[in-house]
């Protein structure tokens, strides 16, 4: 058994064995006190049931189904539970983990990379009038921006990165005239980009910065291209940017 099966085996069979009621903890959280001897009794100086012991005992429950009325009787008592910020520190986690309010770190943040589009030359479908080119959405200006003609579908904007990049990742920065529906795509032609492959699909966004990630994709070119708009006007967008590495 490998060590997190191991993990699981054991904190799934201590927390059948808490929410079974045993002599110990009779089947409620707030019975489980704070501290236990190595043969499952309680420490004749425990008195208290505090967060600290209880919150990761429910945590540990998640791992199999059969725990439900226990855990359920958990979240309550954490819910209701209010120590100081140690303990309380203790139950959030807890809950953060047990409500699934958590992600996996991965090392492709934004601070550690470049934005591959700023600087780099754009092309629009069109354009709302003078000042709103396409370099404004790659020129890393959050107060300048591209924008396209009102009232038409579809729409796009695209960036040369001049050389083909292994891309992961583009993040909007739109403006009140958001794209609804749009896609993220690709392409490695040579001059004018004519064969462009979908990486990515949105529907119904809500506008705002949105930071869109996906699996690595050769790019040359890459455009938005917007089939529904948010609102009456245009598309349009602070900065458009592109991360990935060198091929
Ligand atoms: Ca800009």
């Amino acid at each position: 058994m490998d060590r997190h099966r191991t993990c699981k085996f054991v904190s799934g069979s201590f927390c059948s064995c808490l929410s079974a009621g045993t002599r110990v903890n009779r089947s409620h959280p707030n019975n489980i006190k704070d501290g236990y001897k190595l043969d499952g009794t309680v420490n004749e100086k425990a008195s208290y049931a505090t967060a600290v012991f209880v919150s990761p005992f429910i945590a540990a429950s998640t791992t199999n189904s059969s725990h439900q009325a226990w855990i359920n009787a958990g979240w309550d008592w954490m819910k209701n539970k209010k120590e100081g910020y140690f303990s309380d520190s203790f139950n959030l986690l807890s809950m953060l983990f047990i409500s699934g309010n958590w992600w996996i770190p991965t090392s492709d943040g934004p601070s550690t990379e470049a934005d591959l589009a700023k600087g780099k030359a754009g092309e629009a479908s069109s354009l709302e009038g003078s000042g709103y080119e396409a370099s404004k959405a790659f020129d890393g200006d959050p107060s300048t921006r591209w924008a396209s003609k009102e009232e038409n579908d579809p729409q796009w904007i695209y960036v040369n990165l001049g050389k083909t990049y292994s891309i992961h990742k583009v993040k909007l920065n739109w403006e009140a005239a958001y794209g609804k529906n749009y896609k993220i795509q690709v392409s490695n032609d040579s001059g004018s980009p004519v064969n462009w492959t979908d990486v990515y699909s949105k529907k119904k966004g809500k506008g705002g910065v949105e930071e869109i990630a996906f699996a690595a994709q050769d790019a040359r070119y890459v455009r938005m291209y917007g089939t529904a708009r948010g609102t009456s006007y245009g598309y349009s967008l602070y900065e458009f940017e592109v991360y990935g590495s060198d091929k």
